[in-house]
């Protein structure tokens, strides 16, 4: 049977990013189901489903009571409750680059699938977020990333709580501040799902996660695809998942000194990301500005490299690994993980 893939948009400005992990995802796997709600679904989106009737199918129907990111839980368990024996949710910031119905299937069919967050190997655990919730810890959770989430019928009562948990007033409040402003426990919905899968009740139900680097490259700037793996994956090919964490492409610029903007249109040019989009984007002939470099030595790497999502930012990569080795401010971590969604 077809692994049910969903996602969600309500962002005119991430349209693209929507259709291009949707070609992306179709392109190397046939096994899969995209079930893709956009209620504000502008043409170019309904045209390409259009253009995959075998295995996209879109809704414009408004999810009741839930907006943005915790769209997640309710439409999994639309899923679970249609009768699908499981479900996956997949953020539309990603590139799928290989099978990832064959890849899930490498995994106990019991387990809660997420990723692992792209600061793994400096803070490779989660503080504990249970007891904000009033719920008693019962395990010790990793630092994770909830842009990919596979769950089956096992799992419901953890997505009713998790959906509940959305809807608390106080992180509503909350998540109408800027990110700088929340609390890391309600940064976003991640740390949600990390506090109910943390808790007490929840703490006997198995998980797994998506290998930082093996199957998921988690591209916060510079970090977060690490030179190491950038040579490895010269050999062994991509890692089937690259995810556009922090901020994202086709959002304007906030750097104020001209340096600061330079490096951040640098790094964008050569974002395995927008590389690995770039080349999806070609296949659809779907020009958009924030796939084209904004620096010369970004269009030349580029160039040089064919637009290789591993190789072309490698130099940045090596640069950056060195500057921030041994020098990580707790802030600064702080602030990117903020940033991730
Ligand atoms: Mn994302």
């Amino acid at each position: 049977m077809a692994l049910c893939v969903v996602s969600y948009e309500d962002r005119l400005e991430a349209m693209d990013s929507l259709i291009l992990m949707g070609e992306s995802l179709c392109r190397v796997d046939s096994s899969v189901l995209l079930r893709l709600t956009v209620p504000d679904a502008p043409q170019s989106v309904l045209s390409w489903a259009a253009s995959r009737p075998q295995q996209v199918e879109i809704s414009t129907a408004r999810p009741e009571g839930v907006r943005g990111w915790d769209v997640k839980p309710w439409l999994l368990l639309q899923e679970l409750n249609a009768g699908r024996h499981e479900a996956m949710w997949l953020d539309d910031d990603i590139i799928v680059t290989g099978p990832i119905s064959s890849l899930i299937k490498t995994f106990p069919p019991d387990s809660v699938i997420v990723a692992q967050e792209w600061d793994t190997l400096f803070a490779p655990w989660a503080p504990p977020m249970s007891h904000y919730w009033g719920m008693r810890s019962g395990r010790r959770m990793p630092t994770i990333n909830a842009c990919v989430l596979r769950v089956c019928q096992s799992h419901r009562p953890l997505l009713e709580r998790y959906l509940e948990m959305t809807k608390d007033p106080a992180y509503r409040e909350v998540q109408a501040r800027p990110m700088d402003q929340r609390p890391r426990h309600m940064l976003g919905d991640t740390p949600i799902l990390t506090a109910a899968l943390e808790s007490e009740q929840f703490s006997d139900m198995p998980f797994d996660c998506l290998l930082f680097g093996k199957h998921i490259a988690q591209c916060a700037g510079s970090s977060g695809y690490p030179p190491a793996h950038r040579f490895l994956d010269l050999f062994r090919g991509l890692p089937p998942l690259i995810h556009g964490i922090g901020r994202k492409p086709w959002d304007p610029l906030q750097a104020s000194r001209p340096i600061e903007r330079f490096m951040l249109d640098f790094a964008t040019d050569l974002s395995p990301y927008v590389l690995a989009s770039k080349k999806v984007a070609k296949t659809l002939n779907l020009n958009a500005e924030w796939l084209e470099p904004r620096t010369v030595p970004g269009a030349l790497l580029r160039g040089l490299t064919g637009g290789h999502p591993a190789l072309a930012g490698l130099p940045l990569a090596i640069l950056h690994s060195f500057q921030s080795r041994g020098d990580r401010p707790v802030d600064k971590v702080k602030e990117d993980k903020a940033a991730s969604a």
